[in-house]
């Protein structure tokens, strides 16, 4: 029979992305921190949780997720963030844009245009929004440089160009990333002459990457609390230049058809 509580409607479990995440670890302190030892989290991807809140979403049917801003869920579905009154999640957050040790020297360009990229949320969640609505990747990369050419332009201002060097950015599959990644790669590209891999990987992975020099660059760091366990493991083996977007958050998500507000509403 239906319970009014919502631990018996969603049988106890909160939908989670890939376990490197920072926001799994923080869901992790919040099931902790708000003596939750009941619930599970759930270990998925990005695309996995996306499905099932569709599926959820689609048959007004309970759901919990870890979710984050920017995100074209927000634009797609009526959702809200419960609220977290002990801060589990963290406060303001920004994504930074972090480099390896000796890339100035070696790739003077990249790490001037590097230094210089910062968009908006409202930016992120355009290229966001296109890749959900079909657009491959880098064609919503390619569409969105061409929307805001000044922009772009001032980025990469009085840049010398290079000549076919390679580079390498690592990232993971948060569709935030998959967009953010692929506008700076072609940029990259396009105009400044680099040639570029991007490389998928893991949280964990990526930040060794950037440690140990396997890869030139990531704009995916989400500080300061996010990847601050990352950020601590590896200080003083990169460069951080600091956020490229500013205004993100993590949490708990539910559809706004749901009648609970607060993280605390998950206590019986
Ligand atoms: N995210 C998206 C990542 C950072 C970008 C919030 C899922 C994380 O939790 O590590």
């Amino acid at each position: 029979d239906a319970s009014d509580f919502v631990g018996d409607q969603v049988k106890y479990e909160i939908v989670g992305i890939d376990p490197g995440a920072g926001l799994m670890q923080s869901t992790a302190a919040a099931l902790k921190e708000y003596d939750l030892s009941e619930w599970k989290l759930i270990e998925g991807s990005g695309a996995a949780m996306a499905a099932a809140l569709d599926k959820a979403y689609k048959n007004k049917q309970p759901i919990i997720v870890t979710g984050w801003t920017p995100h074209w869920k927000f634009a797609k579905y009526d959702l809200k963030y419960l609220e977290d009154p002990k801060g589990v999640y963290g406060g303001d957050e920004q994504i930074h844009t972090i480099v390896r040790n000796g890339l100035k020297q070696d790739q003077p360009s990249a790490y001037s245009f590097l230094d210089k990229f910062e968009w908006t949320p409202d930016d992120m969640a355009k290229v966001m929004v296109d890749i959900q609505d079909g657009k491959k990747p880098e064609e919503a990369a390619a569409a969105w440089i061409a929307d805001n050419g000044a922009k772009v332009d001032e980025w990469v201002k009085d840049i010398a160009k290079a000549d076919g060097q390679k580079l390498k950015l690592a990232y993971v599959a948060w569709d935030s990333e998959i967009a953010s990644t692929n506008v700076v790669k072609n940029v990259l590209e396009t105009k400044l002459g680099y040639k570029v891999e991007m490389l998928q990987v893991e949280a964990g992975p990526m930040w060794a990457g950037i440690a140990n020099g396997d890869a030139d660059a990531i704009v995916a760091a989400w500080l300061p609390t996010t990847h601050k366990d990352y950020y601590a493991k590896y200080k003083g083996k990169f460069e951080d230049m600091g956020p490229n977007l500013n205004g993100t958050k993590i949490g708990l998500v539910v559809p706004t058809y749901m009648n609970i507000n607060s993280i605390e509403d998950l206590k019986k």
